[in-house]
């Protein structure tokens, strides 16, 4: 039996759903009901900033009073004990990995946070966003969401691609495996000796690069696994 030191773990909207979060491309998710197009790229912005802060202020709201599940509170467990290192990466945008007490790299952005597209600087967002919103350190009128569109560069990248050459697991929670760069990260950790799973209710696009598969719902699977 192999030795555990360094884990890597990256989740999706799937480890978010039984807290009342719609996922992406679940049967009624958020892509069901706007184009990725229209909502979530620089162009989207440009072309129509009131719609865009529509669908980052509903999902804002939403996230504000969702609370974390089991899956959350698991992992949160496992930072804390866990002797070796972990690394635990989201592309999720809701903060319920804090909310149980954890802490994660996100690598999407946050919901929480306004970024000024003119200086760069960012702050807590208000409940709800506006169009033309003033920057506090810049006063230029270009406040957005603190979210990384399609067509941009995901955060935090060098620490993560660090992380997943040195790590000895990689889990994947709760990711459908049809966006990159993170659904490409299982090939790095697999390339640098790691051994890998994926926790899922379903297979994802990227089920077949992974060594194990635990089935179920990330409430009772997560805390199975890390227990
Ligand atoms: C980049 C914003 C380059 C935050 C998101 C062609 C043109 C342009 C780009 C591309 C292209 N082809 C590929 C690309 C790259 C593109 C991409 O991957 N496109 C896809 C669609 C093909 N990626 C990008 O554009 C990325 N940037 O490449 O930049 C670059 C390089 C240099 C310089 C500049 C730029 C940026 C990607 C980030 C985009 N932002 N969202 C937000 O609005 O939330 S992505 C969006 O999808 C969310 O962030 C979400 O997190 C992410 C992934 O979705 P999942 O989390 O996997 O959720 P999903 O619903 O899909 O799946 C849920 C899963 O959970 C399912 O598997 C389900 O079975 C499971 N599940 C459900 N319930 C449960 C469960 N599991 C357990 N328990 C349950 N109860």
């Amino acid at each position: 039996m192999r030795r555990i030191d360094r884990i890597v773990i990256l989740t999706g909207a799937g480890i978010s759903a039984e807290s009342g979060l719609g996922t992406f491309r679940d049967e009624g998710g958020l892509w069901a009901q706007h184009r990725i197009e229209d909502v979530a790229t620089p162009e989207a912005f440009m072309r129509d900033p009131a719609l865009v802060h529509r669908f980052y202020n509903a999902r804002r709201i939403q996230a504000t009073d969702a609370q974390p599940n089991a899956a959350h509170q698991a992992l949160a467990r496992l930072q804390s004990d866990f002797a070796g290192d972990i690394t635990l990466v989201t592309q999720n945008v809701d903060g319920l990995h804090e909310k149980a007490g954890a802490q994660a790299i996100h690598m999407h952005g946050e919901l929480s946070r306004a970024l000024c597209a003119t200086c760069g600087h960012r702050w807590d967002a208000p409940a709800e966003m506006e169009v033309g919103e003033a920057c506090p350190a810049c006063s230029a009128p270009s406040a957005r969401p603190d979210i990384v569109w399609f067509g941009e560069m995901p955060y935090h990248m060098d620490r993560i691609i660090d992380a997943l050459h040195t790590c000895d697991l990689f889990a994947a929670i709760g990711t459908s495996g049809q966006v990159y760069p993170a659904a490409g990260f299982v090939e790095e950790a697999r390339m640098a000796g790691a051994a890998t799973v994926e926790l899922n209710l379903r297979d994802s696009d990227m089920s077949h690069a992974f060594e194990d598969h635990i089935t179920g719902r990330a409430s009772k699977t997560v805390p199975t696994w890390v227990d």
